[in-house]
């Protein structure tokens, strides 16, 4: 059975494993060491932490994961057993306050997150790779922004949203700054809590593609953030549910960029596959001729298991304009979630037309919702 943080709401699938200051189901904390050579130690943590961590794990909204921060760092109980964790907690709420105040440009007129991006759409996709692999290009394509593009690395300074819309679905792209030993960038991890995959964009026509994607991966997970193959709507066993809080673990698609330069993209991605050991599923791209971006937004849709649901009132016709996003598995108490919180609450039953019931079948709160459904919802 899924394990309940797995359930989609949060996103949490994306949580994953790691060896520092891990707690187990019991409250025994870990030593903080590397793997191997954790020995346990007796932490006592309280319902009220525990419901906090919860929460915490649960929650999108950067300011949201920061009173959750706040709340784990009062409720933790103050000892021995748990100074790894009270200082992991610390520092967390020390980057994010910081990520959250920090003004995005010089003179720019808008406040608010500016090193974190508020999660949009269905889905945050962030953009990540080595220097001048050519991911503003792609983020400015695919989503017609602005991002600044050169041929000298290290031009993106800032995280920078973008909609990529594809059908009727919306995908929040975060374009970031290279990941590079050659010029680290604090707070980059710390925008990487809020998305729910990563897109890692290589140039396999650069000599050093290997080495660097190698470095791009000590960086991150220095920082306790691991890529993985493993998309939420795979096959693949489900990993064992990681007991750190701060562990992070990313869904992750190989963009093998500027095709329009590859001779044989195929042979450079087995070239690549071989010498790196990496087995991310790819897209061969280009943002120069748009080669292989309209596979994007289908093969998110699929991997991530978006699932598109309507809703409808009562004799009229279906709200076709904007779909409300669910993820495989979930139900039409969460779609009423989306809708409004008090109609999920009082909620009595669902009418449905559509893949998992027809002709406006009745169905309850905890019935599955399928990708095109049609829902009235009767509170
Ligand atoms: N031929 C080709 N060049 C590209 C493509 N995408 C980006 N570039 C070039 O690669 C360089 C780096 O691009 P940029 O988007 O700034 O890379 P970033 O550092 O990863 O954001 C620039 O000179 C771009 O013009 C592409 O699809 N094809
Ligand atoms: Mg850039």
């Amino acid at each position: 059975m899924a394990h309940p943080h797995r359930a989609f709401a949060g996103g949490d699938a994306r949580r994953g494993r790691g060896n520092h200051g891990c707690v187990d189901e019991r409250g025994v904390l870990y030593c903080g060491a590397q793997s191997g050579a954790c020995t346990p130690m007796p932490a006592n943590l309280s319902p009220e932490y525990k419901a906090a961590e919860q929460a915490f794990r649960k929650a999108r909204e950067p300011r949201e994961r920061l009173d959750h921060l706040r709340e784990m760092l009062r409720t933790i109980p103050k000892h021995k057993g748990t100074d790894h964790l009270q200082a992991d907690i610390k520092r967390r709420i020390k980057a994010l306050a910081e990520a959250l105040e920090t003004a995005p440009r010089k003179g720019a007129a808008r406040g608010g997150p500016a090193l974190v991006v508020r999660p949009e759409g269905a889905a945050q996709l962030a953009l990540v790779g080595p220097p001048n692999t050519g991911k503003s290009a792609l983020h400015a394509r695919l989503t017609g922004s602005g991002a600044q593009i050169a041929d000298y690395p290290f031009t993106t300074q800032v995280p920078e949203p973008g909609m990529l819309a594809w059908e009727d679905v919306q995908f929040q792209l975060v374009d970031l700054p290279a990941v590079s030993p050659a010029h680290p960038v604090a707070w980059l991890a710390g925008s990487l809590q809020t998305a729910d995959a990563c897109l890692l964009v290589v140039d396999l026509g650069h000599p050093e593609c290997v080495e660097e994607v190698q470095a791009v991966h000590a960086i991150l997970r220095e920082k306790r953030v691991s890529l993985t193959e493993r998309w939420p709507a795979s096959d693949a066993p489900a990993p064992e549910e990681d007991e750190d809080p701060f562990a992070l673990r990313l869904p992750t698609l190989l963009l093998a960029s500027k095709a329009d330069l590859a001779a044989d993209e195929g042979a450079e991605l087995a070239a690549f596959r071989e010498l790196s050991g990496l087995r991310y599923p790819a897209l061969a791209v280009s943002a120069r001729s748009g080669a292989g971006l309209e596979a994007l937004g289908p093969w998110l849709l699929r991997a991530l298991g978006i699932v598109r649901v309507y809703t409808k009132a009562p004799g009229k016709p279906p709200e076709r304009d904007h779909p409300f996003t669910l993820r495989r598995g979930q139900t039409v108490e969460d779609a009423a979630r989306l809708v409004h919180q008090d109609i999920a609450r009082t909620l009595k039953y669902a009418r449905v037309w559509g893949r998992s019931g027809f002709d406006g079948k009745h169905v309850g709160r905890d019935h599955r919702v399928e990708d095109g459904d049609v829902l009235e919802l009767h509170a």
